[in-house]
């Protein structure tokens, strides 16, 4: 495998090639169209490329991508660009081409019956839910970033989100995938299946991949039926021991119907409502922790409002909960994920910020959250930590915001140090150091460091027999 394949730049001949292949308006090379594909979401890279490309059918993906492995030209799969790790940025080379899914947007087939939707890579993930609601179903995937990612990207990713707990990553969501391969090969696994026991399942190489070994061009997705009955509330916690006891009688009293369980920190609550325009502390009172969760019914008459009033009545009798406000209507219910899906944004406004995306067995978070929190602020005392997340997955966004008087750049020289105080403690719980971003260029050599010999080399290995020559975005994640 060549490790630097994206040196060379591309031959005119090879350029001239992918031009007519996707006509007009299926490439550009102009500074301005190409600029805001050329920066991660972080805005912590920026890189260069030789072309980029918007093909619009499976048919152009190939042949593409039979020139470039031809010319053995790098190419750098693109979706919403929303990744959290810069894994669909170009390198600096300016000879990598870049691979814009957003025209392949097309929903081949939705089958209720089935359960079922096939989707091209390049639909945005609220598209996908919407045309499941239409037909009475649910697409339960569901992020912040859902009105730009792209299903593409989701699988690549593997994300996660705040429907987990009850539906899993999208690994779990997927049935089949239409793949073009390196060689420029079309490997059709859209199947719909739930069972299929005939040898490697090949679909599962290609999901969590960041476009390491080929390009996603539809998939096949679970659907669900749609609920009828979703409760939701924002409740004050006493501590975080107290998390866990109230996930567990949440997933008791509501008949084991919690989708959501997300934990907040009181910096989160104060980021959001001071940087997001119209978001609004949901509790009168200051309190440091915070759970928002959601039960969902899948009939009208679930009885889940009833539910979420008897687990909060309980916990609040139990000194588990101080307080608690239950969303009314689906716009206060809006309200309370505005301001959870805010604290990204909002931390961002707020200056320089060092973020880890790690997980612990469930059980493990009250102990790694204390220890960790501890390490990272005798490091840095005035440090301010910003953690929230799935914590019903035991996963955590363990963020931290420039202390307010430093400067950003001197606070983000830190980075190095605070990743390794607090992935250590990680990985000696038994965790992982990305739970749900995947690691891009960003945790390259995080995941050299603590990923065993053996994982790398067997990762390794899956890379060279699919992708010989090395041209699917090269420097991502290996
Ligand atoms: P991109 O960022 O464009 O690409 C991501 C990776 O996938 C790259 O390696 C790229 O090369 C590859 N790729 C993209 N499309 C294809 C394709 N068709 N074929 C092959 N490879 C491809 N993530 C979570 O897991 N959970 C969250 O809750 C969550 N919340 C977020 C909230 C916000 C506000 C933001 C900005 C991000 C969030 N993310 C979250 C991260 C991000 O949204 C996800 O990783 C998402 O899945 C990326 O999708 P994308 O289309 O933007 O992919
Ligand atoms: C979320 O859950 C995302 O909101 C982003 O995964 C997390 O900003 C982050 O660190
Ligand atoms: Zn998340």
């Amino acid at each position: 495998m060549s490790p630097d394949a994206s040196a060379k730049p591309p031959a005119g001949e090879a350029l001239a090639k992918i031009k007519s292949i996707v006509g007009d308006k299926g490439w550009s090379d102009a500074p301005d169209e190409l600029a805001p594909w050329l920066t991660d979401r972080r805005g912590h890279y920026t890189g260069r490329c030789a072309l980029m490309v918007r093909p619009s059918s499976t048919a152009d993906i190939a042949a593409v991508m039979t020139v470039c492995n031809d010319y053995r030209i790098a190419v750098v799969p693109q979706g919403g660009n929303t990744s959290m790790c810069a894994a669909a940025t170009p390198d600096k080379s300016g000879t990598e081409i870049l691979f814009n899914l957003g025209r392949m947007n097309r929903i081949r087939n939705l089958d209720p019956l089935n359960y079922t939707v096939t989707a091209e890579a390049g639909c945005i993930l609220q598209e996908i839910q919407r045309a499941a609601a239409e037909a009475d179903r649910l697409f339960p995937l569901s992020l912040g970033a859902q009105g730009s990612c792209q299903i593409g990207g989701n699988l690549s990713t593997n994300a996660g989100g705040v429907n987990v707990l009850r539906y899993g990553n999208t690994r779990e969501l997927v049935l089949g995938l239409e793949v073009v391969l390196p060689s420029g090969e079309v490997w059709n696994g859209l199947r719909r299946l739930r069972k299929d026991n005939t040898g490697y399942d090949m679909k599962h190489l290609f999901v969590g991949s960041e476009g390491t070994l080929g390009i996603i061009t539809a998939a096949v997705l679970k659907l669900f039926p749609l609920p009828k009955d979703v409760q939701t509330c924002f409740a004050a916690v006493r501590d975080v021991d107290t998390v866990l006891e109230l996930l567990a009688r949440a997933r008791e009293a509501s008949g084991d119907a919690v989708t959501s369980f997300e934990m907040i920190g009181r910096f989160g609550v104060d980021l959001a409502t001071a940087h997001i325009p119209g978001v609004a502390d949901p509790l009168d009172k200051r309190y440091e922790l915070y759970a928002l969760i959601e039960f969902s019914g899948a009939r009208a008459d679930s009885g889940m409002a009833a539910n979420m009033e008897a687990m909060l009545e309980g916990a609040f009798a139990d000194g588990l909960v101080l307080d608690a406000a239950i969303a009314q209507s689906e716009s206060q219910r809006r309200a309370l994920w505005k301001l959870r899906e805010g604290i990204t944004e909002a931390q961002s406004v707020e200056g320089g910020s060092i973020k880890h995306d790690i997980s612990v067995p469930v059980s493990a978070i009250p102990a790694f959250f204390r220890r960790a929190t501890q390490a990272v602020v005798d490091y840095m005392p005035g440090i301010r930590p910003c953690s929230f997340g799935h914590v019903g997955d035991g996963n955590l966004h363990f963020n931290f915001s420039q202390p307010k008087p430093m400067d950003r750049k001197e606070f983000l020289a830190h980075w190095g140090e605070v990743n390794r105080i607090v992935h250590d403690i990680v990985v000696e719980m038994g965790g992982s150091i990305s739970a749900e971003h995947g690691i891009g260029q960003l945790k390259r050599d995080e995941l050299r460091h603590y990923k065993p010999a053996l994982d790398l080399d067997l990762m390794r290995s899956i890379k060279a027999a699919l992708d010989p020559k090395g041209i699917m975005n090269p420097g991502k994640m290996l």
